[in-house]
């Protein structure tokens, strides 16, 4: 029987590499029209700030899958236990100590291990000469992404991502099944809605505590609540806020807080909602699974797909499976 469960890991482990792949795919698309009038090479878009709004980068890519873009880097200093430090340095090589307020802060940093457990969302305080310093957010061994959500004065908004390993015995935990529903600090956030890859959707939580709807949510750095989803896989990252804003006039303060999300592939993501009620700040977390590969599929072609019909040249049925 223990062989058996470890097949079905091996096969589920399998369905998220040929998701990931099969979403790279997608994205660069070889078959995409040729724009008539040729761009005229050279700087491309490091100079152009009007061309994004968000967080995606200019390459196409997701972002926090880039330790360095359009001359930004993102590079840990060594730190004090019980610290965690790093720098931005910019196009011209020294470190960047200018920052634009996004969402109330100078600075996001976004840590999670890289089988999706342990987020945290900490704001790290400044140091004169470029080096940002936070308790660290790092809580146990493992291999951990760091991202740094920012925008550098005069720049665009970055999401920079950077490995950091923490020595130790590191138990790998699977990846919570799907579900609609979790709960935190005692209070059941619910899921409402599913993420399409390349297309706009709504996504709906709701907070109720002990049956009752939670109407009283506080602003948590100018929302009702944040939402960063992070692809299983590479972590792609994103970071999404709420339609509607505290004081609007419009937006109330819960039980309800809409998203409008866009992910980048199909394959399955880890939701993690920050929101803030009682003086405190709350992590709901949910996986989901984006997309509808059976659409999609290839029917003919060398590789097996994940969910596809059993390999004919295998003619042994039912091995393996069950
Ligand atoms: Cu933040």
């Amino acid at each position: 029987m223990n062989t058996v469960t470890r097949l079905g890991g091996f096969a589920l482990g399998l369905a998220a590499v040929f998701g990931a792949a099969y979403g790279i795919g997608r994205v660069a698309d070889p078959a995409a029209p040729v724009a008539e009038s040729r761009h005229d090479g050279g700087a491309a878009h490091a100079s152009d700030p009007t061309e994004q709004g968000g967080h995606d980068e200019a390459a196409g890519l997701p972002g926090g899958l880039l330790v360095s873009d359009r001359g930004y880097t993102l590079e840990p200093v060594a730190a004090p236990a019980g610290e965690f430090a790093f720098r931005v340095t910019g196009p011209d090589g020294q470190p960047v100590t200018r920052y634009d307020v996004a969402h109330d802060k100078r600075m996001h940093l976004i840590v999670a291990r890289r089988d999706l457990s342990g987020f945290r969302h900490v704001h790290p305080d400044l140091a004169p000469d470029g080096t940002w310093r936070v308790d660290t957010p790092l809580a146990g061994p493992g291999q951990w992404r760091a991202f740094a959500d920012f925008t550098p004065t005069g720049g665009e908004p970055l999401t920079l991502g950077v490995d950091v390993t923490v020595p130790g015995v590191l138990t790998e935990r699977p990846l919570p099944a799907p579900a609609t529903s979790t709960t935190v600090d005692g209070y059941t956030v619910t899921l409402a809605g599913e993420p399409q890859p390349g297309r706009t959707s709504p996504l709906t939580l709701t907070v109720s505590r002990d049956g009752q709807p939670v109407t009283d949510l506080e602003p948590y750095l100018g929302a009702y609540g944040h939402l960063v989803a992070l692809r299983r896989g590479d972590l792609a990252y994103l970071h999404v806020h709420p339609e509607g804003a505290p004081g609007d006039g419009r937006t109330r303060p819960g039980p309800d807080v809409t998203f409008l999300a866009e992910v980048p592939s199909v394959g399955s993501y880890r939701l993690y909602l920050d929101f803030r009620h009682g003086g405190r700040v709350h992590t709901a977390e949910f996986t989901v699974v984006a997309g509808s590969p059976t659409a999609d599929a290839p029917t003919t072609g060398a590789e097996p797909t994940p969910s596809g019909s059993a390999p004919a040249d295998h003619g042994t049925p039912g091995h393996g499976h069950n």
